[in-house]
């Protein structure tokens, strides 16, 4: 299958132009009448987000600073990899297709008891702060951002997994309707929907953040609106959006990722300087909105939080 050995960045042009989804787009429009009930509804500004007064929520002192300048929010919300959206940088306006209320996850697995439970309900039973991190991509660029979210461990908490739980397995949306990247046609063929996942180690590790907001306010849906995971210490696709499901698993997840193309993404996907990605050295990153060139980090800077759970794993492709 010719999809498999592409990436977006490596896609003919006339795939990837901002043109074509927006005509996409306005096609699918014009052709369902409810399915543009659910973009207008979709459409709601961030100001009319239910969730508006939890906003800003008080900054952990231990996440205060980066060691980096905050990225300019207006450079983060539009510059993003949310394939769901199409394959350019630019997915800001076809992303703002998404509804994102009302908005269910759906807990399941191995856990004492399933459940599915509202965005807003979840967010009334967490603690929400806000926390500074530094963002890696695989594709070498990488940003700072002032998160909004609650720990990962928090949840699984809430989520009571059984023993057998050894993995947590993450599930985007799946919805052609709205989403142009999930029609036939454009990444019609990729296995959506967008799956990544963990062990329940480092689900349970503090840095493990599920992210509902950015900048002081709910996050923009671009950023992966109404809830995201961000994984400072990996590669930036570990950090999966628009979540919709979170399952406690016995099995290594396989990521959509991985599932395309294993042997450039895989399970693992730490930071790693001195582990080249197949086609392109990861020694070094472009910080957006600095115009400048850093050197990678081993985990990205945040070693002392995560390194131990690695021990005795050396024999894994760790940072791949
Ligand atoms: N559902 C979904 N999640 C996703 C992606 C995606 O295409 N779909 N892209 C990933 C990649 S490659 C990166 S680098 C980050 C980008 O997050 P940002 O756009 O907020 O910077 O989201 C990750 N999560
Ligand atoms: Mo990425």
């Amino acid at each position: 299958m010719l999809i498999k050995k592409l990436k977006g960045w490596e896609l003919p042009e006339s795939l990837v132009t901002p043109e074509h989804m927006f005509l996409n787009r306005r096609k699918f429009m014009v052709a369902s009448a409810g399915a543009l009930a659910l973009l207008t509804a979709g459409g709601a500004r961030a100001e009319d987000d239910p969730s508006m007064g939890l906003y800003p929520a008080k900054l952990n002192a231990a996440f205060a600073d980066a060691g980096a300048p905050i990225t300019p929010e207006d450079i983060n919300k539009k510059y993003n990899n949310y394939y769901e959206f199409g394959t350019s940088k630019q997915i800001f306006e076809a992303a703002e297709a998404l509804p994102i209320r009302p908005w269910s996850i759906v807990i399941d697995g191995e856990v004492e008891a399933p459940m599915t439970l509202g965005i807003d309900d979840i967010l009334k039973r967490v603690q929400l702060e806000e926390r500074i991190y530094r963002h890696r991509c695989v594709e070498a660029w990488s940003m700072v951002v002032p998160w909004t979210g609650f720990t990962l461990k928090s949840l699984v908490e809430m989520a009571r997994p059984t023993a057998d739980a050894k993995y947590v397995r993450f599930e985007t949306f799946n919805l052609p309707d709205v989403a142009v990247g999930q029609q036939p046609g454009l990444l019609g063929s990729y296995p959506w929907p967008y799956i990544e996942g963990v062990t329940i180690e480092e689900a349970k590790n503090d840095l493990a953040l599920l992210v509902t907001g950015a900048y002081g306010k709910p996050l923009p849906k671009s950023m992966g609106s109404p809830i995201r995971l961000h994984l400072p210490w990996k590669y930036g696709f570990k950090s999966i959006k628009g979540i919709v499901k979170i399952s406690f698993v016995k099995e290594r997840p396989i990521g959509m990722w991985e599932a395309i193309q294993a042997s450039e993404y895989g399970f693992w996907a730490n930071v790693n300087p001195e582990v080249s990605h197949p086609r392109w050295s990861q020694a070094s990153e472009e910080v957006l909105g600095t115009g400048e060139r850093i050197p990678t980090k081993l985990f990205n800077g945040y070693s002392e939080f995560v390194a131990s759970l690695y021990t005795g794993l050396e024999a894994e492709a760790l940072y791949m």
